[in-house]
């Protein structure tokens, strides 16, 4: 058929797993399945990889897309079936070959990578999508890793100049050796009260608040059960806002919204509510403060060599509107009830135009990437 055939992949080791098939259930009801024919592959938490049937209408429930008995295989190699034929002119060269015996009549058009990495950072299954010559939708190797390491990534926010707050950061093997050192680095840049974390990991998973020394030595130990690199920011009052950005040469930014506890939102005129905290969309906040944050928000997406989508996170200081960005998040929350498909909902831009928007964006930077030439012949 002529329809454009998209690889799901869901589910995976993380702590995510729930999140991601809740994501992917949301994804597929919204797909025109006379326009695309949908090609599901669920990671179970133990890592094992179950390409499922093809979907011919949309799953009912997360239990239907959590198979667990056909064609079950270790690793990435559920994919090899749907590999794309390489490039004619690189195909003696290339890493990856579809050998005859497990040819596809149907290889993938485009895949959606609906999970955190589970190989302990991300960009992985990036990668390997990036091997086996799939377009995929979303950030690509380099931008995914960067998202998920705050330390590289405020690194290069600092490079691009964009207005951060104070961070120290260092391994474990760096602490070990000389914590009196970060100690007093940390108490002259940074003081109390301040934030530890874990670099990598996207949610809140050994993160503390320090009030003073006692409570930073123990926040430290804390963030290290988690990763081998730590970050200590300073702490902001501010109200949190985020923007979504959406493309990939020349990225577009929505609205901005803003996050705020259940309690304090009965305040304001009620928009949506994601489980504990609650989503004001658009932010009410002063229109250059907005046009500001949108703008900052661009450069933060081309500063990481971002493509497709990422939510970008600031926060806005109570005491005198000073705009800080917090982070870039190259895998948002994103299902109809996320921030990032309801700031482009309000920006004009419903569910299923974002899905055919993502498609296309991931179509053309694989089109791009197939004229480069990568040898010197
Ligand atoms: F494929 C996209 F669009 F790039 C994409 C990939 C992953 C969008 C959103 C996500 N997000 C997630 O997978 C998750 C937050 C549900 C789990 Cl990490």
């Amino acid at each position: 058929s002529d329809k454009i055939r998209i690889g799901l992949i869901y589910g995976g080791k993380s702590g995510e797993h729930e999140v991601s098939l809740q994501t992917a259930l949301a994804v597929i009801k919204a797909f025109d399945l006379n326009k695309y024919e949908v090609q599901p592959f669920y990671i179970t938490k133990q890592g094992e990889w179950h390409s499922g049937p093809q979907l011919t209408a949309p799953a009912e429930s997360v239990e239907a897309l959590a198979f667990d008995g056909s064609s079950e295989s270790s690793g990435g190699f559920a994919l090899q079936p749907f590999f794309a034929a390489q490039p004619a002119s690189t195909d003696t060269d290339a890493a990856i070959k579809v050998s005859g015996a497990s040819a596809p009549s149907a290889p993938l058009d485009v895949v959606f990578p609906l999970l955190h990495g589970t190989f302990g950072e991300d960009g992985t299954i990036q990668g390997l999508l990036e091997m086996a010559n799939i377009a995929y939708v979303g950030a690509g190797v380099l931008a995914s890793s960067v998202g998920m390491d705050k330390i590289a990534m405020k690194k290069i926010f600092a490079q691009e100049g964009l207005p951060q707050c104070i961070f120290r950061h260092f391994s474990k093997n760096q602490w070990e050796k000389d914590n009196a050192y970060f100690l007093m680095e940390i108490e002259i840049s940074i003081g109390y009260p301040c934030f530890v974390k874990p670099a990598n990991l996207g949610s809140s998973v050994g993160v503390s608040k320090a009030r003073n020394r006692e409570e930073l030595l123990a926040a430290v130990n804390q963030a290290f059960r988690y990763d081998r690199k730590v970050i200590v920011e300073e702490f902001v009052n501010a109200r949190e806002v985020e923007v979504a950005v959406l493309g990939n040469d020349e990225p577009q930014a929505s609205v901005v919204g803003e996050i705020v506890s259940s309690s304090e939102f009965y305040d304001y005129k009620a928009k949506y509510v994601d489980g504990t905290s609650s989503m004001i969309i658009p932010a009410e906040i002063p229109q250059e403060t907005a046009e500001e944050i949108r703008e900052l928000a661009v450069r933060a997406f081309t500063a990481i060599d971002g493509s497709g989508l990422s939510r970008v996170d600031f926060f806005l200081r109570k005491e005198d509107n000073k705009i800080f960005i917090n982070e870039i998040n190259t895998m948002p929350g994103f299902t109809p009830y996320s921030m990032y498909p309801l700031l482009w909902r309000e920006s004009g831009k419903p569910y299923g135009e974002l899905i055919d928007d993502l498609i296309r964006l991931a179509l053309e930077r694989h089109a791009e990437k197939q004229r480069l030439e990568y040898t010197l012949d």
